[in-house]
């Protein structure tokens, strides 16, 4: 397929492979990982420049509008009812409470709000409620996000009725591995709300998560299903595993900072124009390892200082490093 003309930098030479493609496969997601880092740096940096300013970050600042009870049984999540995490089920937050938080996240500099539900898939009541909470977190001029399940393709249109801006829905893993990790949807399931997620006109927010027992060539595959998604996701969110004392991932290993470098700057290869998400397990991570990730391709952040059950940095604390590496804020764009 011919690249189209936004698809490419401005001095491009015709000549040149396109740098936004939907045709990788995993011998070459494989053999990215396997580059000297220095080699591996230097390809992703350069893309990061030619389509962002690589000293500007996107700020997303998470709330979990409805904790736990979750009958899914994701084996490393702190809200599915199935494990002994000690996280209690309650009800769906009032849309007060979401609007005092999300101007709460403005003052302190978020761009983006992102509402997450421990659903399964919303019921349509559900929606409704949640339907008021995006117009009423776009009112305040804010970009909203919200992460509900799974998605009929009659929910995303009316999400994106309502002003939604992302649909956030990820695949986690790769698709080999996936029943490993989730007995109680498969990945076909997670593909088809993607794709109601882009018919209705949604930005797609996905991504996934490392440190699961999963193999190289899991992240590779996981990778090149994201990068062939056509268009690719606005937003690829790159979770490490927060170990949650009680799920069948306590015990996991804590993924090698390095490891992790890698797979940002893969995603930033494959996937040059999209917004790349250094986002759970910042808190473990020391500040050169982050600013690794940062130069790596990763330009946006989980902002405030909780994610979803579990500690993120202090915003505080966050303005501090992006002092410290020069980074200022990315502006929304339109
Ligand atoms: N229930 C909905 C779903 O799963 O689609 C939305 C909320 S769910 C908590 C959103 C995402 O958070 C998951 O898909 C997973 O990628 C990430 N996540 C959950 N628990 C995590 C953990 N302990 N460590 C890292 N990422 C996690
Ligand atoms: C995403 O990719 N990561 C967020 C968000 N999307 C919803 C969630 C991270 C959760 C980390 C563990 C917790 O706080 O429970
Ligand atoms: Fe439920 Fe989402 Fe947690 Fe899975 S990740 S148990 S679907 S809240």
């Amino acid at each position: 397929m011919a690249s189209r003309a936004e698809d490419r930098p401005p001095h491009a030479s015709p000549h040149a492979p396109p740098d936004i493609r939907h045709d990788w496969t995993r011998a070459e997601a494989e053999s990215l990982f396997a580059l000297p880092l220095n080699e591996l740096l230097y390809r992703a940096h350069g893309l990061h420049r030619r389509y962002f300013d690589a000293n500007e970050v996107q700020l997303s600042t998470l709330l979990n509008v409805k904790d736990g009870g979750c009958p899914e049984d994701c084996k490393y999540c702190a809200q599915s009812a199935r494990y002994e995490s000690g996280f209690k089920a309650k009800k769906l937050m009032a849309l007060d409470e979401v609007v005092a938080q999300a101007t709460a996240a403005k003052a302190a500099g978020a761009q983006r709000f992102c509402m997450g539900a421990a659903w399964r898939a919303p019921k349509d009541h559900e929606l409704e409620s949640v339907l008021d909470m995006v117009a009423a977190v776009k009112g305040l001029g804010m970009e909203t996000c919200v992460t509900l399940g799974m998605l009929t393709g009659d929910q995303a249109r009316r999400l994106a009725a309502a002003g939604l801006d992302y649909y956030n829905h990820n695949l986690d893993t790769s698709e080999e591995y996936y029943a490993e990790v989730i007995t109680t949807r498969t990945y076909q399931d997670r593909l088809d709300t993607l794709a109601h997620v882009r018919a209705a006109g949604l930005r797609v927010c996905c991504g996934g998560i490392l440190g699961l027992g999963e193999s190289v060539a899991d992240r590779a595959s996981m990778l090149v299903t994201l990068a062939n998604l056509a268009p690719h996701p606005e937003s690829v969110p790159i979770n490490m595993l927060v170990a949650i004392e009680g799920t069948p991932y306590a015990a996991n290993a804590p993924i090698d900072a390095i490891d992790f470098v890698r797979v940002i700057a893969a995603a930033r290869i494959m996937m040059p124009a999209s917004v790349v998400r250094f986002a759970a397990g910042r808190a473990e991570m020391d500040v050169a390892a982050q600013a690794l990730a940062f130069f790596a391709g990763a330009n946006s952040v989980f902002y405030g200082e909780k994610l979803l059950t579990t500690p993120n940095p202090a915003g505080a604390e966050d303005r501090q490093l992006f002092d410290r590496l020069g980074l200022k804020p990315m502006t929304p764009r339109a």
